[in-house]
């Protein structure tokens, strides 16, 4: 609880899909844009994935990355946190281009091969803006984000040890939090740990209560005080699972990557917005928000000199 609260804004993602709202950032200028917006409104971690700057769809291409990371470095201090997970239908060596050539000072890493089905959200009203948006959701029904052993070695490997990234550990099952305590016996993983519970993938854990709490005491017996936890929660779930993390001593993820909407049918006008939100929640519980310095410290990160970008 002594910990100020670390806000981790998850500006594009790869769920999403321009047509679903105008809000969401795929144009390189405008991921820019909101990125140091959500900084200035109080993220103290921006994480990131790309898209392809013709049509919006997620890419993971070194130059895609480049489009924006300049002028995002330019434009604020936050801590920059690239995905390694970039879509299921990637490869992992197209998962890491951008990734390996920008070398961030934090990078996700997935714990575990899941469905990460997104096609319950083909059914919207309303046209498509692209062709490629409608089949990519609905081919999730028979598509496995493919995290091994291996895969998750070479990801420590290429991006931890030979760039000095550490992670924003993504767990969506209790079986996640075995994975992790495996890979520190192997020597692979070391503290300070930053670990994300997400809820609400269609393949993971749901967003409930006694999910988290049940989430908390394994990361308690597997990590003592080895551990941070964050939590990110889909749709509507965004908001009341941040809130119970920060009153638990935990901190928190928003963005458009996870969540759209700011109300029943109420599209989110930006990611600063979000961030806006959560922020006047978490200091209402008393607690102050991390500047990215802080975080820094925190988590053991190698500073934003040390970047590829
Ligand atoms: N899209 C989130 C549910 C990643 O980028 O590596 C999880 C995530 C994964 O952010
Ligand atoms: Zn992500």
């Amino acid at each position: 609880m002594s910990d100020p609260v670390i806000i981790t804004c998850a500006i594009t993602g790869s769920i999403h899909t321009p047509s679903m709202s105008d809000a969401l950032p795929w144009r390189p200028a405008d991921i820019a844009a909101q990125a140091i917006d959500a900084a200035q409104a109080g993220a103290a971690i921006l994480h990131l994935h790309a898209r392809n700057p013709d049509d919006g769809r997620p890419s993971a291409r070194a130059a895609d990355f480049m489009g924006f990371l300049p002028q995002i470095r330019a434009g604020c201090d936050a801590v920059v946190n690239l995905s390694t997970g970039g879509s299921a239908v990637m490869t992992l060596d197209q998962r890491l281009e951008g990734p390996e050539a920008a070398s961030p000072e934090m990078c996700s890493l997935n714990l575990g091969t899941m469905n990460f089905a997104l096609y319950p959200m083909a059914a919207r009203d309303g046209p498509w803006r692209f062709d490629w948006e409608k089949p990519f959701l609905e081919n999730s029904d028979d598509l496995v984000f493919k995290n091994t052993p291996r895969d998750i070695a070479a990801v420590l490997d290429r991006m931890g040890s030979q760039r000095g990234a550490r992670f924003e550990f993504e767990c969506y099952d209790s079986g996640h939090l075995t994975m992790l305590r495996h890979l520190m016996d192997r020597g692979l993983v070391a503290a300070p740990l930053f670990i994300q519970f997400v809820f609400g993938v269609l393949g993971g854990m749901a967003a409930l209560p006694e999910n988290l709490t049940h989430m908390v005491r394994l990361a308690d017996r597997y990590f003592g005080d080895d551990y941070r936890f964050s939590v990110l929660a889909a749709g509507r779930h965004q908001i009341p699972m941040a809130t119970m993390a920060a009153a638990m001593g935990g901190h928190v993820r928003v963005g458009l990557e996870d969540n759209l909407y700011a109300a029943r049918g109420v599209l989110s006008r930006s990611n600063a917005e979000q961030v806006a939100r959560i922020r006047e929640i978490v200091e209402g519980l008393g607690r102050p928000i991390a500047t990215p310095a802080e975080v820094r410290r925190m988590l053991g990160l190698k500073g934003a000199a040390h970047v590829g970008f």
